[in-house]
């Protein structure tokens, strides 16, 4: 449970491709299948986000995935809820700007438990430093229907966020297959792709094509 340490886990430091199970583009019932079509693509971490469900739901759908991830050897994240960390065997919580702060995440997670944050500018990235999450999320870096209501931040920034953050960044935001190398050569070295991945035709496929142009 919350098994940071495993042996047979990927480590955040070695995920490069982060991707979202978000209720918004998933359905409950499918959610499972979906975790293991981007599992196949190479998926290195994922999280469940599912804003308009229930705890329960949402336990319910933790309960489903954990088992999937941990056979898989990929963490495994709650979008808020660091709560259900224990009782479900989720790896950790994800927090975002007004949601509980870091220290209080991990204190309902518990002490092995990764913690996330997400930042939406460069000064929101750095004071996130003095919080020692286990990763940040930085963006929306373009507009974005999977979250609407934020201004997107660009890629102007990318570079010194990766200089002065001293743990793993994740770049998030309007990002795809089509503007993935773009975005990799303004200095991102990790993303999160939501939509791109889960409207897929075949979401295996354009996971297998954006991990393929990540590093190892
Ligand atoms: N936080 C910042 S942008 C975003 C979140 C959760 C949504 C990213 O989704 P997509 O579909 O990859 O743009
Ligand atoms: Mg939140």
């Amino acid at each position: 449970m919350g098994d940071r340490a495993s042996n047979h886990m990927k480590l955040i430091a070695h995920c490069r491709l982060y991707g979202i199970l978000d209720t918004g583009y998933v359905s409950p019932e499918s959610m499972a299948a979906m975790a293991g079509s981007l599992i196949d693509g190479g998926v290195d971490i994922l999280q469940l986000r599912a804003k308009k469900n229930s705890r329960e739901e949402i336990r319910t759908m933790a309960l489903e995935l954990v088992p999937i991830c941990r056979k898989a050897g990929i963490p495994f994240i709650l979008n808020d809820h660091p709560d259900l960390v224990p009782e479900t065997g989720a790896n950790g919580a994800h927090v975002g700007q007004d949601d509980l702060s870091v220290a209080e995440a991990r204190k309902l997670a518990g002490p092995r438990a990764l913690i996330g944050k997400s930042t939406h500018s460069l000064n929101q990235a750095m004071a996130a430093v003095a919080e020692s999450p286990d990763y940040i999320g930085f963006g929306p870096l373009f507009a974005t229907a999977t979250k609407p209501d934020y201004s997107p931040i660009g890629t102007e920034q990318i570079r010194e966020v990766y200089r002065v953050i001293p743990f793993p960044v994740f770049c998030i935001g309007g990002i795809n297959l089509g503007n993935l190398a773009a975005v990799l050569a303004c200095g991102a070295e990790r993303v999160v792709i939501v939509s791109d991945l889960l409207r897929a035709e075949n979401p295996t496929a354009r996971t297998t094509a954006c991990r393929a142009l990540l590093p190892a």
